[in-house]
């Protein structure tokens, strides 16, 4: 029988976006439930070209759900995920609340699709910047062993959610007709300005942003001898994440093996012809769900280094459609029950 589906937090950004990803790739689900806050309980959210109601997310909401995809936030999570594994719900969980707990699993299909053969009924899906950064470098490390990982994002600010996208709109237009803005989801101004700071820092002058690349990137991959340091910045971007990746493998790689290697990868677009200025941006990767890559170099500063652009739409691969491909993973793996 097909699988009973809630998506919780519906009404947020990355919650809309897996209504509309399950559609889109036909999930097979018996039914879909969108829940959110008592805030919009009531409201209504599309679904297929219909409109489905919003209910409000209790502790018994999920008997009779065989999955659960969550993005409404961290406590959200805490609270209820452990609930509704216990109802018997896989839960796919899009906060950072259980990946780095070692019986939760932390998931990208292309990269580490075995490691769903281990879940307990809660899935982490990793933070929108390390799944486009591992689906590229994945099929790398596997020819060539990557030592070293040093990146930098450029990241939209629909990964703060629906209030950041707003705010980004208001300043921009304020500021064009020559109006006084206040700032108040992000610390300063972020209509035409970067700032070196997503999420909050932390005792070693990182921010949880950066530690997440770090951390995640070594669990995914499996391999905790890769050495990551990264800088986390927003730009005023809407959809899609940038990245400027440079890594040191143990065996040499030349550009020429780098684009075929990603070319026959799954899930990455190479697009890499600078002669005629072509490269990745993130307005060609918004709505899209793949990972794109180019600006491919080797870099000369050292013996096997290799510099890649990465593009991604953060709210789509970076969050709804690679939660979705776990639902589908599951399915396709006879794995979408809690185990007892
Ligand atoms: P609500 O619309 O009721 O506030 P975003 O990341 O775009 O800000 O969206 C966050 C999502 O998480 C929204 O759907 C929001 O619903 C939902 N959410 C926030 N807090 C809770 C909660 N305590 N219970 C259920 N859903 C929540
Ligand atoms: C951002 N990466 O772009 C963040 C959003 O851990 O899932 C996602 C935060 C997370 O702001």
């Amino acid at each position: 029988k097909n699988p009973k589906v809630a998506v919780v937090g519906a009404t947020g950004a990355v919650g809309r976006e897996m209504l509309e990803v399950l559609a889109q790739r036909e999930f097979p689900a018996a039914e879909v439930v969108p829940f959110a806050s008592s805030r919009s309980a009531g409201s209504k959210v599309e679904f297929k070209g219909a409109e489905l109601t919003v209910r409000e997310l209790k502790e018994d909401s999920f008997a009779g759900f065989d999955l659960a995809l969550f993005s409404a936030g961290g406590s959200t999570s805490e609270k209820f995920a452990p609930l509704a594994a216990k109802a018997g719900c896989v839960v796919v969980d899009n906060s950072s609340a259980w990946r780095m707990d070692p019986k939760c699993p932390l998931v990208v299909p292309e990269v580490n699709p075995n490691d769903l053969s281990w879940h307990k009924g809660i899935i982490a899906n990793p933070n929108c910047s390390t799944i486009q950064m591992v689906v590229a470098l994945k099929p790398l490390h596997d020819v060539a062993r990557i030592k070293r990982i040093v990146v930098s994002t450029y990241q939209a600010v629909s990964g703060t959610g629906q209030k950041a996208i707003a705010e980004l709109e208001g300043q921009v237009v304020r500021l064009m007709n020559g109006k006084e803005i206040e700032p108040k989801v992000y610390p300063y101004q972020i209509a035409f300005n970067c700032l070196p700071q997503i999420d909050v820092f932390l005792d070693n002058g990182y921010t949880k942003e950066e530690m997440k690349m770090v951390n995640e990137t070594k669990k995914i991959m499996g391999d905790d001898s890769i050495r990551v340091t990264a800088t986390t910045v927003r730009v005023p971007v809407f959809y899609g994440h940038s990245e400027s990746v440079n890594i040191e493998t143990e065996k040499k790689l030349t550009v020429e093996e780098v684009r075929q290697i990603l070319a026959s990868a799954p899930g990455i677009i190479v697009e890499d012809f600078p002669e005629k200025k072509i490269y990745p941006m993130a307005v060609n990767a918004a709505g899209q769900d793949d990972v794109f890559v180019g600006r491919i170099r080797e870099d000369e500063s050292i013996e096997n280094g290799i510099n890649l652009w990465v593009v991604a739409d953060n709210i789509r691969k970076g969050a709804a459609t690679n939660a979705v491909q776990i639902g589908e993973e599951l399915l396709r793996r006879n794995l979408l029950r809690v185990p007892s």
